[in-house]
């Protein structure tokens, strides 16, 4: 047995012996035993029986929970809840390097507001692309409210690729809602403000304050937002709030709500009532209807005209071409949802008891007569609510927003005061079933819920708070997600997750098949670009540049690499004032296999996937000594993936004579290493003859597997060479640290192949020799 078994077997008995104590407790026990020791019920074996997914198990949907105000995304698997993703989208993610490599600061930097890094996001909800009003499974869009934000996640490598910013708006609670072949991404204003970034005295509200919603332009090919195929709906100063794309026959167009329709402005510091009061005097607010179809023409047709960068259809100018109505709905209403066939749009007031179901048919019956009972005070038609609505139902204190279900008509509204989900009948109008749940839920989510073909199957709600759910963590409590089985007629309560990000608005769940991320990068890729770095390397041709400007000012570029268990270069000498950027590609082809790059004071910390090239660059404006080093456990000797940058005094001269030795070794550690170096080259024998026996070519993660062997055992090859010439020339020193070098190299060819061998014999793998 070499060596390496050996430090294997003793790191695996170690973890075993730290199992075995704590499996005391439930090794010889029975179901029943169980049960009665933890004190569980036979509903909760049922619950956990539906969720529980034993080690190697795969969720059957993909959850996209917005991270509230850490900015971020989470992503989680139903029915087990397991967290697999924190997603870094507005704020730095040290872990994925988002923030502290070059190419992700360009993403942030495009989300500065006014020049200002803006740190945080309050993101509220994600939207999954579509096609033909179906999740494709390829982005993820979510907004800041804010600061009016929208970024762009590309599915294939769960990586942020684009921010933009609202140039208009201050603030931006209603996006991400998509049109259904993704042609835009809607994103409503919430407080309304002046469209310039001058002051407006609040005097003026009525008149200079505008609300507002914005159909972003998404490229579909490019994966991007492009804001200058954008344009804005300037809307009156309602607080628009949240939204959702017509589908089916109302495709084409969108449904925005908005409470404090009264234009109230607050000021108990002026003797006012404050915001609250004046904000839900009125009894209804306005849902507005805008035609994005039609719009889209306008635009194309040069009739619009820009307004700091972006396409503006004043009020006015869609008022004539019949793009925008307003239609009553129930006091201070929040969600807006378009059933899955599009005929119906189901609307809940927070301070009424009812959703109000409008129908698409009367809507546009409607406009088609020019039935109108009057106009707003900015003369926007306000159709009436009788001649709208299809049905109210009664479904309970506080209905905020709602889903539906794979079943026709059936939907699930959250029921905020009174801590419930409701199950109703959006045709018949009928209550079907209620849940009472934690408090308080906000948004709920069915899988894939707000698509035109609902799954059904799975209900989450959202709830704010969390109160004694959980073991107590201070003041700050975490959010509480409820897992609820929705395949029978009654609803059933299964799992509490709790959530410790900050907190989740909305979430959107996809069919996990529908994702098809990608293992690796293709070699020297810029992940945030999407195209290929001019900073790739490659092993061998890893190179340091300096060069100095007319004005002395200097510059080093390193173009290094990273691979098992080493970065190249290993010493990086610069010299006092120096920009030094550090450009490293990770050479491994085996799946995560991730080596991250972390130096010392410079805020530098890359995540380097494999095939991904990423970059640092920074003053070295103080003369020292940083070590640097790999922050992801990749290997054995992951501890000595390491290397010194020396930023040197200006005018250093190094001292003449090599490094200090450090051990002297004897032609007798020569030997003894070389001896470890065979029975090693054995072992390697051995799992290539099995894996070269069977066909392992089918297997594309065993190629990757392969491909990396075969260069670490070139390298092994070229150490063997360089040991061997040592020795010849009895410079035991040198023999015996090539030969301990091309071990190395031979430990990491067997860790994959064994790697290899394994994926073969658990993926049946058949004999071809
Ligand atoms: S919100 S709890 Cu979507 Cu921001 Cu409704
Ligand atoms: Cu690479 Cu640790």
């Amino acid at each position: 047995m070499n060596t390496f078994t050996i430090r294997a077997i003793s790191v695996c008995s170690g973890l075993i012996l730290g199992l075995s104590i704590s499996a005391t407790a439930w090794s010889a026990s029975s179901l029943e035993q169980v049960m009665k020791q933890r004190g569980l019920t036979q509903k909760d074996i049922l619950a956990a029986a539906k969720t529980y997914t034993p080690s190697g198990g795969r969720d059957e949907y993909m959850v996209f929970a917005s991270g509230g105000q850490s900015g971020q995304l989470i992503v989680y698997g139903i029915p087990s809840m397991r967290i697999l993703k924190y997603i870094g989208v507005f704020t730095p993610e040290p872990w994925q390097g988002y923030g502290y490599d070059d190419e992700s600061k360009a993403v942030l930097a495009e989300g500065r507001i006014m020049g200002k890094d803006i740190t945080y996001g309050d993101t509220h909800h994600p939207a999954i692309s579509e096609t033909n009003g179906d999740y494709d499974g390829r982005f993820v869009f979510i907004n800041d409210k804010a600061n009016p934000r929208i970024a762009v996640i590309d599915l294939h490598d769960f990586e942020t690729k684009q921010i933009v910013v609202n140039p208009l708006f201050k603030s931006a609670h209603g996006g991400t809602f998509v049109t259904p072949n993704t042609e835009y991404v809607m994103e409503a204003a919430q407080y309304a403000a002046p469209y310039s970034n001058d002051f407006v005295p609040l005097e003026e509200f009525n008149d200079k304050y505008r609300g507002g919603l914005t159909y972003w332009k998404f490229d579909n090919d490019k994966g991007r937002l492009v804001q200058e195929d954008s344009f804005t709906f300037e809307l009156p100063p309602y607080s628009q709030d949240l939204s959702d794309a017509g589908k089916g026959p109302s495709a084409g167009w969108g449904f925005t709500n908005s409470f404090c329709s009264e234009r109230y402005v607050g000021g108990n510091e002026r003797g006012r009532p404050p915001f609250e009061a004046g904000c839900s005097a009125k009894d209804t607010d306005f849902l507005h209807v805008t035609n994005w179809k039609k719009a889209a023409d306008l635009v194309k047709a040069g009739k619009v005209k820009k307004q700091k960068g972006m396409y503006v259809i004043p009020m006015e100018q869609a008022v004539k071409e019949g793009l925008l109505y307003l239609i009553p709905e129930p006091k201070s209403p929040h969600g807006v949802d378009v059933t899955p066939d599009g005929t119906k749009i189901v609307v809940s007031g927070k301070l009424d008891s009812h959703t109000w179901v409008y129908s698409w048919e009367k809507i546009q019956a409607a406009i088609k007569n020019n039935r109108f009972e009057g106009k707003d005070p900015y003369g926007i038609p306000i159709i009436a609510l009788n001649d709208t609505l299809h049905k109210s139902v009664n479904v309970g204190l506080g209905p905020l927003h709602t889903q539906f279900d794979s079943k026709p008509c059936v939907a699930y509204t959250s029921i905020y005061v009174d801590s419930m989900i409701t199950k109703w009948d959006y045709c018949e109008g009928k209550i079907l079933d209620q849940l009472p749940i934690h408090y308080n839920v906000g948004h709920l989510m069915t899988m894939e819920g707000d698509t035109v073909k609902p799954d059904g199957k799975y209900l989450v709600a959202l709830n704010k708070l969390s109160i004694d759910r959980f073991n107590p963590v201070g003041p700050l409590h975490p959010q509480n997600h409820q897992l609820i089985d929705i395949s029978g007629d009654k609803m059933e309560l299964l799992y509490d997750m709790p959530l410790p990000l900050g907190e989740p608005h909305y979430a959107v769940a996809i069919k996990a098949d529908k994702l098809k991320p990608v293992v690796r990068y293709k070699s020297g890729w810029n992940s945030r670009a999407d195209e290929k770095s001019p900073y790739k390397s490659r092993a061998g041709r890893e190179k340091t540049e300096r060069s100095c400007d007319a004005n002395g000012k200097c510059s080093v570029e390193v173009y290094g690499t990273t691979i098992r268990s080493h970065i190249t270069p290993e010493i990086i000498e610069v010299t006092e004032g120096d920009t030094v950027s550090l450009h490293f590609t990770n050479l491994e082809r085996a799946e995560d296999e991730v080596h991250g790059f972390a130096l010392y004071g410079q805020n530098v910390q890359l995540s380097i996937e494999p095939g991904k090239t990423a970059s640092a660059t920074f003053l070295a404006d103080k003369a020292g000594v940083y070590p640097y080093y790999c922050t992801e456990f990749c290997s054995a000797l992951h501890l000595e993936m390491q290397g010194y940058l020396l930023v040197q005094p200006k005018g250093y001269k190094a001292k003449a004579g090599g490094l200090q030795a450090g051990t002297n070794y004897t032609e007798a550690d020569y030997n003894k290493q070389v001896e470890t170096n065979i029975a090693t080259q054995q072992v390697i024998d051995q799992v290539v003859g099995f894996i070269t026996s069977h066909n392992y070519q089918d297997f594309p993660t065993v190629v990757g597997l392969v491909e990396d062997a075969t260069d670490q055992l070139g390298f092994a090859k070229g150490a063997k060479e360089k040991s061997e010439a040592a020795a010849a020339k009895q410079d035991w020193n040198n023999a015996m640290l090539w030969a301990n070098q091309w071990w190395q190299y031979q430990v990491k060819t067997a860790d994959l192949g064994l790697r290899a061998k394994t994926h073969l014999e658990e993926n049946g793998a058949k004999k071809v020799k």
